[in-house]
């Protein structure tokens, strides 16, 4: 049976042409060699048979511009390990979309969903399309068009989409309602919708609230706070938005934030009116973060991420929350957080970290939280509302966010105790890979072989 060095090759040979996907699963897979010996793992081929997806869903989505052009492009959905719940996972609509993206994606939600406790599988989905720059009509017909076919391949007890980069609480509107009229049912298929027909309170805040709690969690362990730290936040979209707002909650002053086209430093933090600004500016206009800088007069470097200006401009920064996209801090960018004087850095993306990046973080000492457990509060809260839907009632906010930072302090926790027994005490990508995936090859095991 094949032991975890056999199917890291395996699937290097096979997939050299899905990068991401690779990367992930090496990633998690370098951290499982103590889980051998657990026998039945390899008596039951646990590892090879966890890296092949268990269907690959590619469709055809047709639909047309405010021009009259008709489109065509594809839609995917990876239906990756159903072992411990519904497929569950988002979708992603962006240029350059591809399969290996989604199957990245798609794997490294196994284990974050395991970590939650909640009883959710793997699955993502997505299309090459962007919402960037489209009409609100545009966006409407391309969704009702995705719907008309993945349909067919979800339900509340099936699979379970979401949003993620490009599909907000607008797209999770129109991918609803397509379901609704074509099934005529009104069931949690979806997560991330609006309180009104469905959703649940504090899903929009979730990932980031999620980030900043995991994150208080990992510095109170060491005896420290957020309280007064200088904060780098990446991005400006769901994550990035409320990760923002947690922190300078929490007593931290956030002074970066980006997006496509560049970043912004506001040394005072973005906080009270500011972010409010930014967040109708990102949520609702769908404007460029050059306006915030504007507005407010602060620097703005176009075409650079957060990590190229710490570099360039030796900013001092005390945490690091990468919140925008995979590999946007490569090894030459964590070596400028280590001389910023960074202590922690904390992944409200998934993969925001190449593994050049990782491992100088290891090497340094500063804590690392590891997207696959600091951002799980975004799909933990989406498990809470598929609860709610199933028995028809909506919690309040506060039952809602209580239920999340008791589950956030639980991953810690769990990822932490994982990292001891297992033999690299306080190695949290360690201790999170090993828990997400005890839950999901141990269900494995019980099903024999199927
Ligand atoms: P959004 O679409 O709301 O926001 C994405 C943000 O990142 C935007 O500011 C966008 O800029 C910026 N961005 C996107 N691509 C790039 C890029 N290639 N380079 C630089 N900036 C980029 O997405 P989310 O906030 O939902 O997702 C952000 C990350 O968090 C993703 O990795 C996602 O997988 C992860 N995540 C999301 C969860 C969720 O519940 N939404 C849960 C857990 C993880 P612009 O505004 O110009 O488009
Ligand atoms: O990466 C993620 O965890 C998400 N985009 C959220 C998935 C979900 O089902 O809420």
């Amino acid at each position: 049976m094949a032991k975890v060095h056999e199917v890291i090759a395996k699937v290097k040979e096979r997939y050299s042409n899905e990068p991401e996907f690779v990367q992930a699963v090496e990633e998690v897979l370098s951290s499982l060699e103590p889980t051998e010996k657990h026998k039945e793992f390899l008596d039951y081929n646990v590892y090879e048979r966890l890296v092949e997806p268990d269907r690959v869903i590619i469709f055809k989505v047709v639909w047309e511009d405010d021009s009259h052009n008709i489109k065509v492009t594809q839609g995917y959905r990876v239906q990756f390990n159903n072992a411990i719940g519904p497929y569950k996972g988002g979708l992603r609509f962006r240029e350059g979309v591809y399969l290996g993206e989604i199957k990245f994606l798609a794997f490294e939600q196994i284990f974050k969903n395991s970590l939650t406790g909640l009883p959710m599988g793997g699955g993502k989905g997505g299309a090459n399309f962007s919402t960037r720059g489209k009409s609100d009509r545009e966006i409407m017909r391309f969704c009702y068009s995705f719907m008309s076919e993945l349909f067919r391949h979800i339900g509340p007890y099936t699979d379970v989409p979401a949003g993620d980069i490009g599909v907000g609480a607008k797209e999770i509107g129109y991918l609803y309602a397509a379901y609704k009229k074509i099934r005529n049912e009104h069931t949690g298929v979806l997560t991330g919708k609006s309180f009104e027909y469905g959703g649940s309170l504090i899903r929009p805040e979730a990932t980031g609230y999620g980030l900043l709690y995991f994150t208080a969690e990992m510095l109170s362990h060491k005896g420290m706070d957020l309280n007064g730290k200088i904060v780098a936040v990446s991005g400006s979209g769901n994550v990035a938005l409320y990760a923002i707002k947690k922190a300078t909650e929490m007593g931290a002053r956030v002074v970066f934030a980006s997006d496509t086209k560049g970043t912004i430093y506001d040394e005072e933090g973005i906080s009270g009116e500011k972010w409010e600004f930014l967040r109708d500016l990102k949520e609702n206009r769908r404007g460029s973060i050059k306006d915030y800088a504007e507005k407010y007069n602060v620097p703005f470097f176009e075409n650079k991420s957060v990590w190229d200006v710490i570099k360039e401009q030796g900013i001092k920064v005390d945490i690091a929350l990468p919140c925008a996209t995979q590999n946007e801090i490569n090894g030459e960018h964590a070596e400028a957080l280590i001389k910023a004087g960074v202590i922690a850095v904390s992944e409200g993306a998934n993969m925001p970290s190449t593994p050049e990046a990782i491992k100088i973080y290891k090497d340094n000492g500063i804590l690392f939280g590891p997207a696959k457990a600091a951002n799980a509060g975004g799909v933990a809260v989406s498990g809470l509302e598929m609860s709610q839907n199933s028995m028809f009632i909506q919690w309040d906010a506060e039952e809602v966010d209580r239920k999340l930072m008791s589950i956030m302090k639980n991953i810690y926790k769990k990822s932490y105790e994982a990292s001891e027994a297992y033999g690299k005490p306080g190695d949290l990508e360690f201790g999170a890979n090993i828990a997400g995936f005890l839950r999901v090859a141990k269900a494995m095991v019980y099903y024999g072989l199927y």
